[in-house]
């Protein structure tokens, strides 16, 4: 296929800015940018190779296929890298992550699976990244917001990504893109007054 040089180019540019798109909105809406960048990569090489196919039908055609190769690529291409964080400990042994710092590579896909160890009914943790030097001001914001908000205020200045609340025993997980800035941003957990112990830090290389 050599006169589809410009599908793989293009196809490649795509595919790059889905993935910057897509730790914002997953599903259908991403998807449709996929689906349009293979017809119009199609309608490149077709127009090239002398084959008349409709655009439109070949990405009807080729859903199934985009959708398989945005499933591989996204392996190829940008692999979600997982993270488990426990939190362990109670009112009286004192409560935290498991871990205060984490490491991550700039952009990147990252899943955090967040394990409540806890056993007592007040041990209640989410994971919530901020920008650095805000986890204290998010958590006091986010203790206002109180429990029909989950504990996160809506700020998306300060706040990166905040996972759903962990009861005892339960396990979250949150999937969201790296900052593409490397550099230092913090986690914590916003349920009330757990920010003095339970916090972080998220290192972007
Ligand atoms: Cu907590």
């Amino acid at each position: 296929m050599v006169m589809c040089t410009s599908e793989r180019t293009f196809t490649g540019m795509t595919k790059n800015w889905r993935m910057s798109y897509s730790a914002k909105a997953k599903g259908s809406a991403m998807f449709s940018f996929v689906a349009a960048g293979v017809a119009l990569a199609l309608t490149a090489c077709s127009s090239g190779s002398g084959e008349e196919k409709n655009s439109l039908e070949s990405a009807a055609l080729n859903n199934d296929t985009a959708r398989t190769e945005e499933v591989g690529n996204k392996k190829a291409m940008q692999p979600v890298v997982e993270v488990t964080i426990r939190t362990v400990g109670d009112e009286k042994t004192g409560k935290h992550y498991d871990t205060d710092t984490i490491e991550a590579k700039a952009g990147e896909l990252l899943k955090i699976s967040l394990v409540n160890e806890g056993s007592e009914q007040s041990m209640i943790h989410n994971i919530v990244f901020t920008r650095a030097g805000k986890s204290t001001e998010v958590a006091l914001a986010g203790a206002k917001v109180g429990a029909p908000g989950n504990y996160v205020p809506d700020d998306t200045l300060r706040v990166l990504a905040a996972s759903p609340l962990a009861l005892p025993g339960q396990t979250v997980v949150l999937e969201f893109q790296v900052p593409k800035e490397p550099g230092q941003y913090d986690y914590v957990c916003t349920y009330p007054e757990h920010y003095k112990f339970m916090k972080g830090v998220l290192l972007v290389k």
